[in-house]
This record gives C-alpha cells, structure tokens and sequence, in this order.
C-alpha cells in the first residue's frame, strides 16, 4: 500500500506532533547542535542529489553503477547459491538507476519474485510508480513510502519468501560506526535466518578524493546542505538566512570519518514557528551530516557484529566502492 505524503499545509497545522518539528528543535537546542540527513531529501532535496550523483567529484554512483553493470550476471548467480526463491527489498531505493540492472539480470534468469522498494520520499515513490514498468515490463512489484523498519514489517506481511535486502549507495554511511552496528542489528531483527543483505560501503582510499566528494566545485553539495534550512523555513515556519552559513566538510582519514557542518558566519538568532529561538554563535559549528568511510576488514566485523555472515565482496575496478553480501544467521 503507498501512503501519500504529508504536505507542508498539514504539517503546519500539527507543528507540535510533528517529527520533523520535533526532531529539528531538539537537534538544533542540543549543546552541539545538529540535524538529521534523512531530511536532506524533500522534493527540491531530491533534485540536488540527483545533480550530486551527476558531479564529476562524486565517484560513489560511477563506482556502484559499474558493479551493478558488469556483476549483475555474478551476483543474481550467488543469490541463486544461497536463496532458492526471494524475493528483493530495497531500502532508499531512490530513482533505481542502479538496482535496474540486476533487477533485469534476475528477469533474464527467469527468476520469480516481486520487488519492493521502500523510501521515504514520496516523490521518489512515484517516480518509481512512473518509471519501472517501461524500464523492466514484466517486473512484480509494490512501492512503500514509510520508515526502513515499518515498512520491512509491511513487507513481511504481504510476503512468505526469503528476502534479499538491498542497501545501496553507501547509504549506511550516514550512521556512525556504533549507530550502523545497532542499525544491523536492528535490520537483523526484522529478517529471518538465511536471508540476504546486500549493503553498498564507500571504502577508505585518498582523503582529498573523498573531501573533493563532499566539496563538488559546482556547489551543489552546499546547495544541497543549504536546502535543508530552506525547508525548515519553508515546512516549519522559520528565518534561516543561508548567506550568514558556510558548509564546511571535514574527512580524518584514521577514522574514516566524513562529517559536513555549515558554520555560523556571526552571531545571529533564527527564530520557528512562533515561539523557538536559537541563537548561533560565529563561527558555531551545525553538524549535518556523517558519511562513513570503512577498509575490508572493518565491514566483516560489522557483519559479525550484526549478527550476519559475510559471504562475498563485489568491489569496483578502481577498489573505491564495496557491494558486500551477507546473509542472516
Ligand atoms: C546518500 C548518504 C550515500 O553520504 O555520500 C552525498 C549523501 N551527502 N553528498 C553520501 C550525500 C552529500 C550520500 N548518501
């Protein structure tokens, strides 16, 4: 069942039973004040990721899309090998450029399953609404617009197989290592043993590569990080003003930790809603964003950490992008 999405009206009218409102006052009167990625993707959000996946600097689409390219005939194979009959769950499916392909190696093999993709924006649900039934005729599948964990649960009630969960584009970068660990664990709990996660990891190589990601010369990234005040402003009835803010993205190459702020360029008080004030400090840091960077031996012990198995590694030419396999134990 899709759900249609919440407009901006209604939110208004609900403010204050409002997760977004909720979670955006509490991270911005936080001692280090932050907000949530998983906001970053509204309808203008979604259009300035589109164009991120398009920038020459940001090499994890090219990378993934490769793997997904020219392994699709491999991995639907080692589907087979661990899974006689599943069906494919994809979480933040996004436009599916990516996933398509082995969608369509899996309708090449005959294989029999329905495959649904879950998203929290609206707009991309449609889209695939829109789009997937030209792009692979004959494809069985049902769009979800909800949460990762509601919507896994909706899935296992409209379906008895095995499922191979689809992680990709480095989506679980945007955890911390501790929070990807229990978001594993978490993902676990909502499978069965011997079910398949194929989860998309950006791999440590050279920082400045990684900082030129995060940094495209075009501005999109920062237009990208701007946007999200524009939609507090827009959706929350607030006074963000984007000029007195500079996005400042960071990379530590020991940890593998890539971390975007936008820094307070002076004293200043943005007030939402009727009633919230917050005052920033120059040069006071908004944390906006983590996307995690790990090496080989860091994902195994994520998977084991988890509670899966990890079964094989699809990497790149380049070795900048991992695909990795697990399946749960
Ligand atoms: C969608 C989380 C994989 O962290 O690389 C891209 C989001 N943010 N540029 C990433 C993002 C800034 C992206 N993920």
């Amino acid at each position: 069942p899709t759900v249609i999405p919440t407009p901006a009206t209604v939110c208004r009218t609900f403010r204050h039973n409002n997760a977004f409102y909720n979670d955006v006052v509490q991270g911005l009167r936080a001692q280090q004040k932050y907000l949530d990625p998983k906001y970053f993707y509204d309808a203008e959000g979604d259009v300035l990721f589109q164009q991120i996946m398009q920038c020459q600097e940001y090499y994890l689409t090219d990378c993934e899309m490769e793997i997904m390219m020219q392994q699709s005939s491999n991995i639907a194979a080692t589907f087979n090998q661990y899974a006689d009959s599943y069906d494919i769950v994809e979480l933040g499916a996004g436009d599916a450029s990516k996933s398509v392909h082995l969608l369509q190696q899996l309708l090449n093999n005959g294989t029999d399953y329905t495959y649904y993709p879950i998203d929290i924006s609206g707009n991309v649900i449609q889209l695939l609404n829109n789009t997937l039934p030209q792009k692979l005729s004959g494809l069985k599948f049902q769009g979800l617009l909800g949460e990762y964990f509601n919507m896994l649960e909706t899935v296992n009630q409209l379906s008895s197989r095995r499922k191979v969960l689809l992680f990709m584009g480095a989506n679980i970068g945007n955890f911390t290592p501790t929070a990807a660990r229990s978001f594993c664990q978490q993902l676990r709990s909502h499978l069965q043993p011997g079910d398949l996660l194929l989860t998309g990891f950006d791999l440590k190589k050279h920082p400045q590569l990684i900082l030129h990601a995060y940094n495209d010369s075009a501005g999109i990234t920062r237009e990208f990080n701007f946007n999200l005040l524009r939609r507090i402003n827009k959706e929350l009835d607030a006074n963000f003003d984007t000029s007195k803010f500079e996005h400042f993205p960071t990379y530590d190459p020991m940890t593998g930790a890539c971390k975007s702020y936008l820094i307070s360029l002076c004293n200043q008080q943005v007030r939402i809603g009727e009633d919230v004030i917050i005052n920033f400090k120059e040069n006071e840091p908004l944390y906006m964003e983590i996307s995690q960077k790990y090496d080989p031996v860091e994902i195994d012990q994520l998977a084991a950490l988890g509670g899966f198995k990890p079964i094989t590694q699809f990497h790149d030419q380049r070795n900048w992008f991992v695909d990795c396999l697990w399946q749960a134990i």
